[in-house]
């Protein structure tokens, strides 16, 4: 590094420091839940799958003078001036983005995960066109189609199910809803289901009734950058969206990747479609995201991911713990806490709260409970696989959280785990913290 590089990066520590004094100086109850969430994330397991720790380069970026800037349309073509730096970090997210993931085009401006999903639909589709998508609780997302969404009000959804035993799709059964109610796009995608996608099955129906194709890749689009789960474009898929705050370790945000034909209308659907300015120290830190993804060492990262996957489950199962779909194929588990255990979701997740195990309580398919006392727990190894961590660290955790749902009144057995669990994380840092 030259020496006024080095000189440059001072100023800016300084700055930085500078501006966390005033922080804690002039608002100490923000600085104070700061600190908090610093400690939290520290001193605890994250196991929500779809969480992470960020690179230290994107919160670099995020805390930075782009987010001083409107940048409304796209680059060469805005609606304000002085975009040079502003143009060439979306140039420069926009082209690794096509290059890691093997698309024609790619929008990075969607603020997050909805928008980008609400984007596709609005932008390619007319309001009561049909769209099939997994149902809720067999692991789709919100936006895929829920009642209760303004997405599953304004379109016509037709959803599929799964055999929670082993998380199979019945593509006959698929094929034969197709076939009735001729969706104009077809959606393949989750949001808490363990198990791959049949890309090739899905296009093939896809193309029998002329449907557009789209995998909503949220939760995995950084083992698909990663090389360690499929990637849909290799089966012929239009569009891929994922957000860039999951599996990929970017800022929040989300990012849709599609074929030449639908690149125009897309783009008008994300802006001025539906949102206004992006948040441009957002897209910074998905252009920084985009170059450690196509690093060997981010591909070991992700197949590290679904090794401690395999790991955790198999933890669970060897003491007779009950997984949806009985297993895994990506970075994600859905426990069944009220069969292992006799305990609704909320109460497994605020036990293991207590002992700084992060998880989140979680619907499973065809849940007769209601989704904030349901059936099961969701976990996932992104997080912890981020901070270093292996296979014997997995085992470890799978025993501390039997230990915790089977007793989880037991004050001494859950004050050992928490001890357990903050020794442990000592010696695995959190990136960037
Ligand atoms: N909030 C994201 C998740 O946790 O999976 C998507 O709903």
């Amino acid at each position: 590094m030259s020496d006024s590089s080095k000189a440059t990066i001072e100023r800016q520590a300084a700055a930085a420091l500078a501006n966390l004094q005033a922080l804690a100086e002039n608002d100490p109850a923000v600085y104070s839940a700061l600190r908090g969430e610093e400690q939290r994330e520290r001193d605890g397991i994250e196991l929500i799958p779809s969480e992470n720790y960020t690179f230290p380069e994107v919160l670099a970026v995020l805390g930075s003078v782009f987010t001083n800037k409107y940048s409304e349309g796209y680059p060469g073509r805005r609606y304000y001036g002085g975009q040079t730096y502003t143009d060439a970090i979306e140039n420069l997210a926009r082209d690794r983005a096509k290059a890691l993931f093997g698309c024609d085009h790619a929008n990075v401006q969607p603020l997050s995960g909805s928008a980008m999903n609400q984007a596709v639909y609005l932008g390619l589709l007319e309001p009561g066109d049909t769209i099939m998508a997994m149902d809720l609780s067999h692991g789709g997302h919100l936006t895929h189609g829920a009642p209760v969404s303004h997405m599953g009000q304004l379109f016509n959804f037709v959803r599929y199910i799964t055999d929670p035993s082993d998380g199979s799709v019945d593509f006959d059964q698929v094929r034969a809803d197709a076939l009735r109610t001729k969706p104009k796009l077809m959606l393949c995608g989750y949001t808490s289901y363990p198990r791959d996608i049949d890309y090739a099955a899905f296009k093939a129906i896809a193309d029998e009734v002329g449907a557009i194709t789209m995998t909503d890749a949220s939760h995995f689009g950084g083992l698909v950058a990663g090389k360690a789960m499929k990637n849909p474009f290799d089966f012929g898929f239009d569009i891929m969206t994922t957000t860039t705050h999951k599996s990929l370790r970017g800022p929040r945000g989300g990012m849709i990747l599609c074929r030449k034909p639908f690149a125009k209308t897309i783009d008008k659907s994300v802006f001025p479609g539906l949102q206004g300015g992006p948040h441009m120290n957002a897209v910074a830190g998905i252009a920084v995201t985009l170059e450690k993804a196509q690093t060997a060492e981010f591909r070991d990262y992700a197949a590290q991911v679904l090794a401690n996957a395999q790991a955790l489950a198999q933890g669970l199962m060897a003491a007779g713990v009950k997984l949806v779909t009985g297993g895994t194929d990506n970075h994600m588990i859905v426990v069944d806490t009220m069969l292992s255990f006799g305990l609704d979701g909320r109460t497994a997740e605020e036990a293991l709260d207590q002992v700084q195990i992060t998880t989140n309580k979680q619907i499973i398919p065809d849940d007769p409970n209601p989704p904030l006392r349901p059936s099961g727990i969701r976990i996932g190894t992104p997080a912890a696989t981020a901070r270093g961590m292996k296979e014997p660290e997995m085992t470890q955790l799978a025993g501390w959280m039997i230990r915790c749902l089977q007793t989880p009144e037991d004050e001494a057995v859950l004050n050992a785990v928490k001890a357990e669990v903050e020794t442990l994380c000592q010696s695995f840092p959190v990136p960037g913290i």
